[in-house]
């Protein structure tokens, strides 16, 4: 993306910056995400929404305005420096849009950038692990009382499990004999793991486990950081959706309990790390505890292992795909993904026994 253009799109929007340069967040896998400095504090953050993927990007932007307003009314009684390290703000267009589009019919969306906040994208020591889960309980605390119904399915059936097995089972017959030899292991894991991997959504198709607020993307890279490792707030709302408790609290443990990145291709790196699984635990079961069910908390660590999977299956689809889906940088980028996840997966379930 060139810098005019960066800077036109900016322009469209409602503020006071004056653009000076640019540069490229590039962790995320679907969107893309610059980081705009100005002539004078704050920054911001431009975002293209990624509209392949996301077919309603007004009722994705909406959802996100919508929440961050929520927790603002909630977060009155800090100071005003407090909120602006703790609630995003999103700016609106010239014409009062929430969302810019340009002419080749990409959507933008711009935030504040939040001064002096980092995010990790693996986990270092157990504060962080801690901090990660206090966090991800405090988001789920705040909008608790929202109605979730109110929000847009952004990307409907997003963590369920039948549907990604159909994905699956759809790539896998039209998969080329190649990327289906060389994904044999995993694939075979996968159709081992069907029935374990249906009981969270059995539980939550039978009412037994109740709908709510959720995220849907609590790696740890989506949590911001001051710099003495203290959590701010959680980031890219994109696909916060009605879902059940395990689908947040899983996703992000794949993250904060992973030994290696995401990325790693050596999987002896790869192990579930347990004391991070107990400092995050702690930290979310302290915002949290009154709020779950004796049900709710039991399942907890086979959210944990669910999640971790369903990623792992999402990965594999793609790459049986021929990688339509995620970014990739590389022809076994996916799989490599995939097996990954599948060696957290099994490391969890020997350390969790579960
Ligand atoms: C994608 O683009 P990013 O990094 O925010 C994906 C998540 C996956 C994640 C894996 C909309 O998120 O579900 O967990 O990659 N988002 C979407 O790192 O599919
Ligand atoms: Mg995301």
């Amino acid at each position: 993306m060139g810098t005019d253009r960066l800077k036109f799109i900016f322009g469209q929007f409602e503020h006071s910056g004056e653009f000076e340069n640019f540069t490229e967040l590039a962790s995320g896998h679907i969107n893309d995400t610059y980081l705009i400095r100005t002539k004078e504090k704050p920054y911001y953050v431009l975002q293209r929404i990624n509209h392949g993927v996301f077919q309603d990007v007004p009722g994705l932007i909406e959802n996100k305005v919508a929440i961050s307003q929520h927790i603002k009314e909630k977060l009155q009684h800090l100071s005003p420096k407090k909120q602006k390290r703790r609630i995003l703000k999103f700016f609106r267009t010239n014409t009062e849009a929430s969302y810019y589009r340009g002419d080749e019919g990409n959507y933008w969306n711009l935030m504040q950038f939040i001064d002096k906040s980092v995010t990790h994208e693996s986990v270092s020591n157990e504060k962080i692990a801690y901090e990660g889960g206090r966090l991800l309980g405090q988001f789920l605390t705040l909008t608790d009382d929202f109605d979730a119904s109110q929000l847009v399915e952004v990307i409907p059936k997003f963590h369920d499990m039948p549907f990604r097995y159909f994905e699956f089972d759809e790539a896998l017959r039209l998969a080329s004999e190649e990327r289906r030899e060389k994904a044999k292991a995993s694939i075979e894991l996968v159709q081992n793991a069907k029935e374990e991997m249906h009981i969270l959504q059995n539980m939550k198709e039978s009412g037994a486990i109740k709908m709510r607020v959720t995220h849907n993307d609590t790696k740890i890279s989506n949590v911001l950081f001051n710099k003495k490792d203290k959590g701010l707030c959680l980031i890219d709302l994109d696909t916060v959706m009605p879902g059940i408790v395990h689908y947040d609290f899983g996703d992000a443990i794949r993250t904060i309990c992973n030994t290696a990145a995401e990325d790693e291709t050596n999987l002896d790196l790869v192990e579930f790390n347990l004391d991070y699984y107990n400092a995050y635990l702690k930290g979310f079961l302290k915002k949290m505890e009154n709020s779950l069910t004796p049900l709710e908390i039991k399942y907890l660590p086979l959210g944990a292992k669910t999640m971790i999977f369903i990623i792992g299956l999402r990965f594999l689809t793609d790459y049986l795909n021929n990688d339509i889906y995620f970014k990739t940088k590389y022809p076994e980028h996916n799989l490599d993904r995939a097996k990954n996840q599948f060696k957290l997966w099994q490391s969890l379930a020997e350390k969790l026994n579960v």
